[in-house]
């Protein structure tokens, strides 16, 4: 007070405490006027001490019995005329005052659709910033709201298990929200913050099957962010693979390693790219993620970052991250994931960075935060305490906020969009249908139940290894023949389900089974695109265009040419099918490594893969009688090998070979492939060409080469050599090969047997047993 003209603003509230600021009257010279508002109701007045040349306002709390609360139904007659306009119902305020008026637009247009339908609630709660009015009224232009606020309130109370949660302040009073119990099932609680005093709880209206959380702004000066350089040295390594940054937990636990990389991504980005803007964080639940997220996060905030959007638990699918940032159009996020790759202290850890359509960053982006973890010399960061991320909610430090969201809801929402989800109810709501599906005890598990179960109504046993781990049970998170061996015992059990499906670590792969039969990830995509338009509401206007990383099969390419599309071969890698989309030249692509996708993002997308295969089946038996035969997954493909050929495929995995061996292996590779000429024999096959692929952005022009060796016949047949990108020890080798056959008398020949001429040719030519010792392959897809 004995400053001169000083503001300070507080609150009583304990989740408002950490908000109080000194104000310098230039820096910030004005604070909220809460006290000036006729709107406020008497009791819950702020208390307000004014002086001369200082002020201090208090923001009240309110708190209510929790079992006070008596819904009653009162009878009620419709009323003409209540149609909304361009937005919303405006009328005459004598017109609202007549009786139940206001009360039947609510009941109707609020609670009526709100089992089916909660998106247009939180329409209706978006178009009306001022709904708590009756508890912090804050405008004079809308005394009349207050009424509507009050009445608004009674009916959201009614409601059961509905949560709000809404702000005090005039400022926040627009992010007021409504959040879906099961959706959301968890409000923030404002009271576990350490940085509260007991004595100052939170406001809160609480009944027995709704609460109202009030949350008193924060408003803190930008100044209240402490920033910290932190000295650091460059670290060897940092090369990100074909996607992300893939090492062993140790490597990262070394210190500033994590921290390195992701400084060196902001040193990367230009700065309009994340000053003051959103980034989203999610992993796949696997072991160091919970300190990593708290690294991330204070960064970020370094960096000047606005906003983080983070997965409660730290978890969100690599899809639902993509989805996330399109929706809530974030400027990038980051994923906490080594994918397929094991975890646990003594396995992997990986990093992965998306940028603003929810694609992975390109090469050059990547290759720009290579070049900076080898000059890095300072790490940005913020003093924060390490934020509570195991419940939903919002927390702010001066002008960085941290939102903890529940990781399914958005990504919910867009599956809504994109598929008709009653289709699939009514399929798996069929006694005569069994579904199957295995997280794997990686991330779809948290998204298993809320989409299968709860929505489209699977038994809860129908879902199997369905919590997220840190070591994924001691698993492989892989979906694959060999690591989802439980999936495959069920599958190909006498009395097997009849569909049924696992997803890796970070959920953006899939594997499709039917009953004793596998769906090549080849099949899958190249099935996909010759039935979506019929059977996903998504595509109903057809796909724009079609594409398959190089070493996928040829499939996909038949339908493509069928159905008279574009067409489009990229290297391995996601990365490359994203501008493309943004383009607007490509709806439905795929790789061979169980990855397949579409256009509504910009990752491959496990669940969505799943509900793609649901519908279809769904749309191809929707007229089938209980009783009648099912149209099976494998009848489906039959069916497609028919119309299309079939292109046999099959990929042998070398894992962890000596990386010595492995690269003589390809340099020896390169070297024939220099030498050779068409029309060269190699056994019954007649070379067409041999090259290293080498792909030209159709878009940008921007040019990837030495992406796979390449043997490709005058037959179609193809052996394609390659090492992987997301290794984190060794080498790891991948021998793919395909072979096309027209003649549907052989489309029944198990694929191992139909390839195995072309098999032995492919480990002749290169000597692999040679050069790394290894006579068998880890992994046969
Ligand atoms: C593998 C797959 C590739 C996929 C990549 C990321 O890469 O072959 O098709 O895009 O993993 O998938 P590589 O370089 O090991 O062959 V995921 O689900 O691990 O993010
Ligand atoms: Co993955």
């Amino acid at each position: 007070m004995a400053v001169p003209s000083l503001k300070l603003e507080g609150a009583l509230a304990r989740s408002t405490l950490p908000s109080i600021s000194i104000l310098h009257p230039i820096a910030a010279p004005r604070v909220a006027l809460f006290s000036s508002s006729p709107l406020l109701p008497r009791k819950l007045l702020p208390c307000y001490i004014s002086g001369r040349s200082f002020r201090f306002v208090v923001k009240a709390s309110v708190q209510t019995a929790s079992e006070g609360l008596q819904i009653k139904a009162i009878p009620t007659k419709p009323v003409e005329g209540q149609k909304t306009g361009t937005s919303g119902l405006r009328k005459k305020v004598k017109v609202f005052q007549q009786e139940n008026y206001l009360a039947n637009w609510i009941q109707v247009a609020c609670f009526k659709p709100f089992q089916e339908d909660l998106s247009s609630i939180c329409g209706f709660i978006k178009a009306f910033p001022y709904l708590p009015l009756s508890i912090a009224p804050s405008s004079t232009q809308r005394r009349d709201s207050l009424v509507g606020g009050e009445e608004i309130a009674k009916f959201l109370m009614a409601v059961p298990s509905l949560k709000f949660e809404g702000a005090l302040t005039r400022s926040t009073l627009p992010s007021i929200s409504i959040l879906h119990p099961i959706a959301a099932p968890r409000v923030a609680s404002f009271s576990s913050s350490p940085l509260l005093p007991r004595k100052l709880l939170p406001c809160c209206i609480s009944g027995r099957s709704f609460r109202f959380v009030v949350k008193a702004s924060v408003q803190t000066a930008s100044e209240g962010l402490q920033i910290k350089a932190i000295p650091t040295k460059p670290v060897e390594g940092q090369k990100t693979g074909t996607s992300g940054l893939r090492k062993k937990v140790k490597v990262f636990q070394q210190e500033n390693y994590l921290a390195n990389w992701i400084q060196a991504l902001f040193n990367s980005l230009p700065l309009e790219d994340y000053k003051d803007g959103v980034l989203v964080l999610g992993g796949d639940g696997r072991y160091f993620n919970r300190e990593a997220a708290q690294i991330i996060i204070k960064i970020a905030a370094g960096n000047g970052v606005g906003k983080i959007l983070v997965g409660r638990d730290g978890l969100m699918s690599t899809p639902a991250v993509s989805a996330v940032i399109r929706k809530q159009k974030a400027n990038g996020g980051f994923i906490m994931s080594a994918s397929h790759n094991p975890g646990g202290p003594e396995y992997d850890w990986g990093i992965k960075f998306n940028y603003s359509s929810g694609q992975p960053a390109p090469e050059s982006i990547t290759d720009k935060i290579y070049g900076n973890t080898l000059s890095i010399s300072e790490i940005k960061t913020a003093d924060i305490p390490d934020v509570d991320l195991s419940s939903v909610g919002t927390v702010r430090y001066g002008n960085f906020t941290v939102e903890v969201v529940d990781p399914v809801s958005d990504y919910l929402e867009l599956m809504e969009e994109v598929f008709d989800f009653q289709l699939i109810k009514d399929l798996i709501s069929r006694a005569d249908f069994r579904f199957s599906f295995d997280a794997m005890h990686a991330v779809t598990g948290a998204y298993a139940k809320p989409i299968f179960v709860d929505r489209l109504g699977a038994s809860l046993d129908s879902i199997s290894n369905g919590v997220p781990l840190e070591d994924f049970g001691h698993g492989h998170p892989d979906p694959n023949l060999t690591y989802a061996k439980d999936l495959v015992n069920i599958m190909y059990a006498k009395d097997a389900p009849d569909f049924g499906a696992a997803s890796d670590g970070d959920g953006d792969r899939n594997m499709i089974l039917g009953r004793g039969f596998f769906i090549t990830p080849s099949d899958s995509v190249a099935i996909i695109a010759a039935n979506a338009q019929a059977a996903i509401p998504y595509f109903k206007d057809g796909p724009k265009g079609l594409a398959r990383s190089m070493p996928t099969s040829g499939a996909l390419d038949r339908v493509a040419s069928k159905l008279n599309l574009p067409f489009f071969e990229v290297p391995t890698g996601w990365k490359f099918f994203g501008n493309l989309m943004d383009a607007g030249r490509l709806s439905i692509c795929g790789e061979e490594s169980f990855g397949t996708g579409s256009d509504h993002i910009r990752e491959k997308d496990g669940i969505w893969a799943v509900l793609a295969w649901l519908s279809i089946i769904a749309y191809q038996n929707k007229d089938k009688k209980v009783g009648e035969k099912l149209v099976s997954v494998a009848d489906i493909a039959k069916e497609h090998w028919a119309t299309y050929g079939r292109n046999f495929f099959s990929r042998y995995d070398y894992e962890e070979c000596e990386s010595s061996g492995a690269n003589k292996m390809m340099e020896y590779l390169r070297d024939i492939i220099s030498k050779t000429k068409q029309g060269e024999k190699y056994g019954n096959y007649t070379l067409d060409f041999a090259d290293d692929f080498s792909y030209t952005d159709p878009v940008d022009g921007s040019v990837a080469s030495k992406q796979g060796l390449r043997f490709v016949f005058t037959d179609g047949s193809r052996i394609i050599y390659r090492l992987s990108g997301t290794g984190s020890a060794g080498a790891t080798i991948r021998i793919y090969i395909e072979q096309f056959e027209p003649d549907v008398a052989k489309h029944d020949v198990d694929a191992q047997t139909a390839l195995k001429p072309l098999i032995d040719l492919a480990l002749s030519i290169s000597k692999l047993e040679e050069f790394t010792g290894r006579e068998k392959p880890t992994v046969i897809t």
